[in-house]
């Protein structure tokens, strides 16, 4: 349903740990190791950190009856993420998921994979088999069997052994290894030599494998993440000794052709991309691919396109890379990214082989809040202090996404640039400043003499990159990324000593850079004329004046998305019920967080709700709110310098806080307000506000003095002063 508890009985398994006399130095050797002290009829293979689910074992069982030997497959989920949604990895995982991928020689799928069963599984064991009469399917099955050749079509993924059975014996008999000598790349050879000893892939169509995946190359790095110089020598070199011992001609050509696909990959990769492959010693790796494809069958030769098998023809002919052939391809894949990145690729190269070449322009200031999406935050608290006090003084370039109503164009010495397009790449490489609140792009290039300042989003509540487990909804390089891009920046800005304790360790971000300032956005909340201020807001916004306001805003959802970075959002506050009984008084201002993209319905709630959840600047809704609801957005943090009531509606509170985040705030007993988990408490309190401020007098006082005892409405000057220092006078 969502979610799983590792903790819960039926995750235990019975096991003993037998402990080896030295410690294997390689996973080869672990594995070797392991495999003497196996007794069993079969073998299993798990890494550590993965589980099984339970009954997974009981599924194989059907391997146990099928002689002759037949290899187990426990199949995988495409991934998993502890603590993460759940659902989601199983929604994911639609049978079309578990279908090999393509990797071998081209050879067409078999038309009715049904009709692959052996006829001994099928009379042995028919009360397991589920097949669709209609469709006569095989992925109703409970197995996907595949025998003869084309089970090394599913070379590119059967490689590794976590989640493969395996039956002792024919280990033993053969005295198959893992190679020991060697940090990477172990499985190869047994799995080629154990797949040409069995006759018969047997793989569970329903996943019971859970790879684990922690996505934290910087701490945590997977094997496959580890920056290994010689990855490709030690690759290669796993080839040449599977490839020796594999002495049957079909399992050979197929390798061959595996392995020259590869090869053909890492070419276009190698050669061609912004992000190179790792290789230290290019002549020796060189040298080693001769020695590979004089092995390597020549029928495997045409299993690979035009450019890649010139290379690797005349490679196989003497240990030279043609170069022709290498600037063929490069080009090739220049354009390709040109074409891929829908002419923001034009651009981008621009920037990289231009613009970052041009001098830095020693007085201009680049400014982004929430990626282009609107004018707002403390960057805007920031521009408006130097237009105010240092006029004329500084260049401002405010990138902002087309569409966006309300932007600073028009006021004096300021541009707006369209985000990706040709004035944003030229600003971005030539401008001394830039100041961001959220993350620049990967490719950004920092330039000797340019200074950067992050001004962050918020103050944590939620766990945060290197202090999360699961970042499900996000690119699996997230955590690396994100720690590249941080040591970009010069500065980092924090509105509360708590903030500075909690970046540190979620960011890994130094201290000694961080601004203990308090949040420029937030000094619009201690100006001296903000009731005036808020009077002219309720003004523009059309809001009656004699009605009191109540703001809801509240984060978004991990699970919740429809894809990378594109987020729904289910609304559960009763709103009718909410103008039913409030709607003399009160009315709805309804605020969704930007990553947002579903514009919610209002209509039918008449001028009871307000959406503005496209407004620029969430502190200007503050200012006129009598009353915050929120759940787990960090925007309480900020209202409550206004000291006014904050309620929490956490209908998904369990899920959120223990499956989906965590939070480094104990949500008992820190915040300033009730935790509310229904509409009916949510309306009661609504109906008693006065109540809930006796009741939480002592808890806003203790959260006021810890969270926002810098912010005296002076953080910006604190800010500019620290950040553009004599670039303000000089
Ligand atoms: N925000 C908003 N409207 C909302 C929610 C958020 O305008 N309905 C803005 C506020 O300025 C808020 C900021 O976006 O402070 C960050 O939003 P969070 O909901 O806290 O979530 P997130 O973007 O995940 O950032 O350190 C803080 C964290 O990074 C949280």
């Amino acid at each position: 349903n969502g979610q799983i508890d590792f903790s819960q009985p039926e995750w235990q398994a019975d096991y003993t740990i037998q402990q080896v006399e030295h410690t294997p130095e390689t996973l080869g050797a672990a594995r070797n190791a392991a495999m003497t002290l196996a007794t069993g009829e079969w073998l299993v293979f798990v890494d550590s950190d993965d589980y099984l689910l339970p009954n997974a074992l009981a599924d194989m069982d059907a391997i146990d009856r099928l002689q002759p030997n037949i290899m187990g497959d426990l199949n995988q989920f495409p991934t998993y993420e502890p603590h993460s949604s759940f659902t989601n990895s199983l929604e994911q995982t639609t049978v079309h998921d578990s279908l090999p991928k393509w990797g071998g020689p081209k050879k067409r799928e078999p038309k009715n994979r049904s009709l692959n069963l052996p006829p001994e599984l099928l009379d042995q064991l028919p009360a397991q088999i589920d097949v669709d009469p209609e469709t006569a399917n095989w992925l109703s099955h409970r197995y996907f069997y595949i025998d003869g050749d084309q089970r090394w079509d599913l070379f590119n993924r059967q490689l590794k052994i976590a989640g493969k059975v395996i039956d002792r014996r024919l280990v033993e008999e053969h005295h198959l290894q893992f190679a020991e000598d060697r940090e990477l790349y172990p499985d190869f050879h047994f799995m080629t030599q154990a797949m040409g000893l069995t006759t018969g892939y047997l793989r569970l169509s329903e996943p019971s494998y859970i790879r684990v995946k922690h996505n934290d190359p910087i701490n945590q790095p997977a094997v496959h993440q580890l920056t290994v110089p010689d990855r490709w020598q030690q690759r290669i070199a796993a080839w040449q000794e599977a490839l020796a011992d594999l002495k049957d001609p079909s399992l050979h050509l197929a390798f061959s052709a595996y392995t020259l696909q590869r090869l053909h990959r890492f070419f276009y990769q190698a050669l061609a991309t912004s992000t190179p492959t790792e290789v230290d010693d290019v002549p020796a790796l060189i040298e080693q691919l001769h020695d590979y494809l004089q092995m390597v069958e020549p029928a495997a030769f045409k299993t690979v396109p035009h450019f890649s098998r010139r290379i690797l023809h005349k490679l196989r002919r003497q240990a030279q890379v043609p170069q022709t052939a290498i600037n063929v391809i490069v080009r090739l894949r220049q354009l390709n990214r040109v074409i891929h990145h829908h002419g923001r690729g034009v651009t981008r190269l621009a920037y990289g082989w231009w613009f970052t070449k041009m001098p830095v322009k020693p007085r201009t200031i680049l400014y982004e809040s929430f990626l282009g999406r609107n004018f707002s935050d403390s960057p805007k608290a920031i521009y408006n202090y130097l237009q105010a006090n240092y006029p004329g003084r500084f260049k401002h370039v405010w990138i902002m996404n087309p569409g966006v109503e309300e932007t600073p164009a028009g006021q004096p010495n300021t541009i707006v640039v369209k985000r990706f397009g040709w004035r944003y790449m030229y600003y971005l490489a030539t401008a001394k400043f830039q100041v961001i609140n959220m993350r620049q792009p990967k490719w950004f290039v920092k330039r000797p003499g340019t200074k950067f300042l992050a001004t962050w989003h918020g103050t944590p509540l939620k766990h945060l990159v290197f202090d999360m487990d699961n970042v499900a909804s996000a690119n699996p390089l997230y955590k690396e990324i994100f720690y590249e891009q941080s040591r970009q920046w010069d500065y980092l800005v924090t509105a509360n000593q708590f903030s500075v304790d909690v970046f540190e360790h979620a960011f890994m971000y130094p201290v000694k850079q961080m601004l203990p300032s308090g949040y420029p956005r937030n000094d619009i909340l201690s100006a001296p004329d903000r009731d005036e201020q808020a009077k002219q807001i309720k003004i523009k916004l059309g809001i009656p004046l004699d009605k009191k306001i109540i703001l809801y805003a509240p984060t978004w959802r991990d699970d919740d998305y429809y894809g990378v970075g594109d987020y729904k959002f289910t609304l559960k506050l009763d709103i009718d019920r909410l103008r039913r009984e409030l709607g003399d008084e009160y009315v709805l201002v309804l605020r969704t967080h930007y990553f947002i993209t579903e514009h919610l319905d209002t209509t039918g709630f008449g001028d009871f709700v307000y959406n503005e959840s496209s407004y620029d600047d969430i502190s200007e809704l503050y200012l006129i709110a009598d009353v915050l609801i929120t759940d787990y957005s960090s925007v309480f943090f900020d209202y409550a310098i206004l000291k006014r009531p904050i309620l929490y509606f956490v209908y998904d509170y369990e899920k959120y806080g223990s499956v989906l985040r965590g939070f480094y705030l104990n949500m008992e007993k820190d915040l300033p307000g009730p935790l509310l988990k229904t509409n009916d408490d949510v309306l009661a309190a609504l109906h008693d506000l006065p109540a809930v401020t006796k009741d939480y007098a002592a808890a806003y006082q203790r959260f006021s003095e810890r969270f926002n005892n810098w912010e005296d409405g002076h953080a910006t000057q604190r800010v500019v002063d620290a950040f553009f220092d004599e670039d303000l006078t000089n």
